[in-house]
């Protein structure tokens, strides 16, 4: 395991990048941060009065539907006015560079679709579809906004509660995004970390087990992430600064 600097990432990263047939990557929260996207753990973060484990599981929610209800309706808002950064458009632009590049996202914002990226797995669901717990019924997104305080966004079918499409604690991953995501990082010959903490599993195994089959894993976040110790190295920088760096130096090669 290495550390370098956002313009100083390794020659043996960019030389195993230049040449990769298979690239896979995983994104967290810190990609969307330059957008101005809060992360979870970080200082500022999401999360400063509850943990993610306390809120973003299904018992919180039947428990308090109001108060994780009107967190997703904040939520929603705030992605509706963001837009993708640098880090975005150079995964997007990796795409049409590589023969192979797979995107695994752990963003429920919908932010690497947006900036181009197509070849993309939304491992913990998407924010901006919603719907009822009880007759499975699409509702507009707008259903979670338009409540008055204290009052629970129900369905208009059956009266069931409306609950964002993402993944709690407890609940599985969508099965194909997953196991594609899983394929891809078997496949890579270099794997990409970005912007995420590796503290939520499974996603946070996927780049060990891309290690484990071969590939060349280098994480982009501003500190070491938990998982830090099983890869190969670690670019510390804004992955807005460090992606759109590695694209020029790998074209330049
Ligand atoms: C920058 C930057 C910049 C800042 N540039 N970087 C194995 C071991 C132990 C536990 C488990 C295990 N396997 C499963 C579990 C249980 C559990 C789990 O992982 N628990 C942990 C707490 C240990 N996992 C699950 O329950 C998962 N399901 C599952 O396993 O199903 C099977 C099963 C079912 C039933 C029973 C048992 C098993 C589901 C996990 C769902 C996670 N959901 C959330 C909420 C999604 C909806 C929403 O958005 O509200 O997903 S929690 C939250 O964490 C969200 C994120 O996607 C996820 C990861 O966070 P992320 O993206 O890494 O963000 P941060 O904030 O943590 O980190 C940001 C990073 O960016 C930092 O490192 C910064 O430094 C960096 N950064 N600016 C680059 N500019
Ligand atoms: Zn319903």
């Amino acid at each position: 395991m290495s550390f370098s600097d956002a313009l100083s990432f390794s020659d043996t990263l960019v030389q195993r990048l230049a040449r990769a047939q298979h690239v896979a990557v995983l994104t967290g929260a810190g990609i969307s941060a330059e957008s101005g996207v809060p992360t979870f753990r970080d200082a500022d973060g999401l999360w400063q009065k509850f943990r993610p484990e306390e809120l973003a599981n299904v018992r919180a929610f039947l428990r308090n539907p109001e108060l994780v209800q009107g967190w997703y309706a904040h939520r929603g808002e705030v992605i509706r006015e963001v837009a993708p950064n640098a880090g975005h458009y150079a995964l997007a632009e990796l795409e049409r560079m590589k023969p192979h590049v797979h995107l695994a996202t752990q963003n429920v914002d919908g932010l690497h679709l947006e900036a181009g990226s197509t070849n993309v797995a939304e491992l913990h669901g998407n924010l901006r579809r919603i719907y009822c717990i009880d007759c499975g019924t699409p509702a507009d997104e707008h259903d979670l906004v338009v409540i008055e305080e204290g009052e629970v966004a129900r369905c208009t079918a059956c009266g069931g509660l409306l609950r964002p499409d993402v993944v709690w604690f407890g609940e599985m991953l969508p099965e194909e995004a997953f196991a594609d995501a899983a394929r891809a990082a078997m496949l890579a010959d270099v794997y990409l970390s970005v912007g995420t903490s590796g503290a939520v599993y499974p996603a946070a195994g996927l780049p060990i087990e891309a290690k484990r089959h071969g590939a060349y894993v280098a994480e982009i976040n501003i500190q070491p992430s938990e998982i830090a110790s099983h890869l190969d190295e670690t670019v510390l920088g804004k992955a807005g600064e460090v992606l759109p760096a590695l694209l020029q130096a790998i074209a330049d090669f």
